[in-house]
């Protein structure tokens, strides 16, 4: 399916880089969009005590490069170890809606390789649910610890949903390349991140926990996610940024999307079709 050449497909890359870079540097960062990034289980509780935007967001958003998208900083790094960082050099990620309001983005997300791809594996009627720029920046792009994108993203039957994981820039073992247990899509789901009933926070809790995967199992592995496959990647302590253009697909034929997970569809923000024609 090589629609393009690989200089194509590199001036694509970079497009889709200096796009995040121009939104970036126009963006000002208000308070409340002003969240750590974390998979890590404890920290993440933490973060959503603290904070009502990750929901929120989901549901009001209407232009990432608007005041109400959601830019996760890693903001304890803006002032310490003496060094003062820009905001395109401290941000963790920019979602969940690029592939809605941002051209660019969706272009590419609709477009005719990403369509045949779904179309190749069977897909009757796929939505995309959501999209993030993950920048895992040099020196101090975090690890995300092992998980399951199920947890996040529910369906009844599980076996729904697939990551998009393009990376716009080399990935290698040393800026934080992605780690799969193979096989693991087969074991079900260990933890579920639910919404709390209305009016409670936070907003989100868990059901369930992690479990703890031995090290050894983990293999370096290829782009399209099972949304049940243990993954993860790991610190970025090398000088090379890794960013990534990534977004989540669901097979919509037949499926319940589970209403307790955090990311719902609205009126302004349906879950659009995959398929154009
Ligand atoms: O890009 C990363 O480091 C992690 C991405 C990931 O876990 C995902 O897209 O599900």
């Amino acid at each position: 399916m090589d629609f393009m050449t690989d200089r194509d497909v590199q001036k694509e890359c970079d497009e889709l880089r200096q796009r995040m870079g121009d939104m970036v540097r126009r963006w000002t960062s208000p308070k409340h969009c002003r969240t750590t990034f974390s998979t890590n289980h404890d920290e993440q509780l933490k973060a959503q005590a603290s904070s009502k935007h990750t929901v929120q967001e989901a549901q009001t958003i209407s232009s990432p490069v608007e005041t109400r998208s959601a830019f996760s900083l890693r903001k304890e790094f803006l002032t310490t170890k003496g060094i003062h960082r820009t905001k395109t050099e401290v941000l963790n990620k920019v979602g969940h809606a690029l592939h809605a309001y941002e051209p660019l983005y969706k272009q590419v997300t609709h477009s005719p390789k990403v369509q045949g791809l779904a179309r190749k594996l069977g897909l009757v009627s796929p939505v995309i649910l959501q999209s993030m720029f993950i920048f895992k920046q040099p020196g101090i792009g975090g690890e995300v610890t092992p998980h399951q994108d199920a947890t996040f993203l529910h369906t009844e039957p599980l076996g729904r949903v697939m990551g998009l994981w393009i990376a716009l820039e080399d990935a290698t073992e040393n800026n934080g390349c992605l780690w799969f247990i193979p096989h693991s899509h087969n074991s079900g789901i260990s933890r579920r991140m639910v919404r709390t009933p209305k009016g409670t926070y936070p907003m989100t809790d868990f059901t369930g926990r992690e479990q703890t995967y031995n090290e050894q199992k983990f293999s370096r592995s290829v782009v399209l996610i099972d949304g049940e496959v243990v993954h993860r990647s790991s610190e970025n302590t090398s000088e090379d940024s890794r960013h990534v253009y990534t977004f989540h697909i669901m097979e919509s034929q037949d499926t319940r999307w589970s209403p307790e997970n955090w990311l719902q569809p609205t009126e302004e923000l349906p879950f659009p079709q995959l398929y154009t024609k």
